[in-house]
């Protein structure tokens, strides 16, 4: 699927997706998964290739044939598997999707959602120059989003956010660095104190959390951590460390709805606020991230947005914001919004059935 406008990060930039769905099928009902691994290892380790190897021999295989008392059940059949969480966590997605299906129920009920209206922003890529950027966050907030991220790399970084913040004193505005940086860089990073951003995601290496505590130590700007959590565990010990105030939580990333709702209810317990980040997902993806943001930990707006910003053509029904800058939690079964079958079909380039 061809992106509306490309999308470039400190770690590269995004014109093409290809997504791997997951369709899991009982008792002749179908629930369905996005897995979000990007098209090269850069965001993290995992890649579509590398997703699909995954799925046909290990993650398919732990759950093929068995008898699941609940979805719930299925995280743990992947816990030989290390990390690969993408992979796994698209599989287990479609679980979630299909329980909720059988049950008659939408997703976002079946998860423990409360919150049938959920706060979106927009993630804005790092642009051509300054003041396309600031007509892009123009047209964004025109839509009614919520809150702006924009992304920043050294080189695009303080000026630029000065620029903006000349250009838009009151909005709520956030950077996220894919790992641009290090400790290194803390009194360069202090100098994005003065624009009072809501958080600065991921300023360091994609795997740290000690580096990041000394940094926030250092900094006003509340410190969100993106790539670094990947579990649970990893949750407790940066809120533990003073690493981060805010938590992303992606689904992909952390390997599906058991590990995100334990990161969740770490976060809860402890008064870290969290947010539903986002991978250029197709409906699907999306569709589970809209049910995923109605966990009531899920306070700040997330980067969850409609499928017009990122598809001429959706695989799903389009997903729509209100002009409050809101997505409403829908009523159907399952993730709730239809797949384009007929679509579909006809942009599938790889299918592979395991039973
Ligand atoms: O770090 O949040 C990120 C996209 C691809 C990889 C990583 C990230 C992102 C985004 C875009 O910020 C979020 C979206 O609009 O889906
Ligand atoms: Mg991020």
């Amino acid at each position: 699927m061809t992106l509306v406008r490309p999308f470039e990060t400190s770690f590269g930039r995004t014109l093409e997706r290809q997504i791997i769905l997951v369709e899991a099928v009982a008792d002749g009902v179908s629930g369905w998964g996005e897995v979000t691994a990007g098209e090269h290892p850069f965001y993290n380790e995992e890649w579509t290739e590398s997703a699909w190897l995954i799925l046909k021999q290990y993650a398919g295989p732990a759950v093929l044939g068995r008898t699941l008392g609940s979805a719930a059940e299925c995280a743990p059949l992947f816990q030989r598997i290390r990390e690969n969480r993408m992979a796994c966590g698209g599989l287990e997605a479609a679980v979630w999707d299909l329980e909720a299906r059988l049950t008659g129920q939408p997703l976002w009920r079946h998860i423990g959602g409360e919150r049938g209206e959920i706060p979106c922003g927009v993630s804005i890529g790092i642009q051509e120059s300054v003041p396309a950027l600031l007509e892009t966050i123009e047209r964004e907030l025109a839509c009614g989003y919520q809150r702006i991220k924009i992304k920043i790399k050294p080189g695009w970084d303080v000026d630029v956010l000065r620029e903006v913040r000349r250009g838009f004193p009151n909005i709520r505005l956030m950077a996220d660095a894919n790992s641009a940086y290090t400790l290194a860089d803390a009194d360069h990073l202090r100098r994005l104190d003065e624009f009072y951003l809501m958080m600065i995601e991921q300023p360091l290496a994609h795997d740290d959390i000690i580096d990041h505590a000394a940094l926030q130590a250092r900094l006003e700007t509340p410190v969100c951590l993106d790539e670094s959590i990947r579990t649970a565990r990893h949750a407790e010990q940066a809120i533990r460390l003073g690493a981060a105030k805010i938590l992303n939580i992606k689904l992909g990333r952390v390997g599906g709805f058991a590990e995100a709702r334990k990161i969740h209810d770490v976060a809860k317990a402890a008064g870290v606020p969290v947010w539903c980040g986002g991978m250029l997902e197709s409906g699907v993806g999306r569709g589970h991230n809209v049910a995923l943001s109605t966990l009531a930990g899920f306070v700040l707006p997330g980067d969850v947005s409609a499928s017009r910003r990122y598809w001429a053509r959706d695989v799903t029904e389009p997903i729509e914001i209100t002009r409050r800058g809101t997505i409403l939690a829908r009523g159907e079964p399952g993730f709730g919004y239809a797949i384009d079958l007929d679509f579909l079909r006809g942009i599938t380039v790889r299918e592979e059935a395991l039973s």
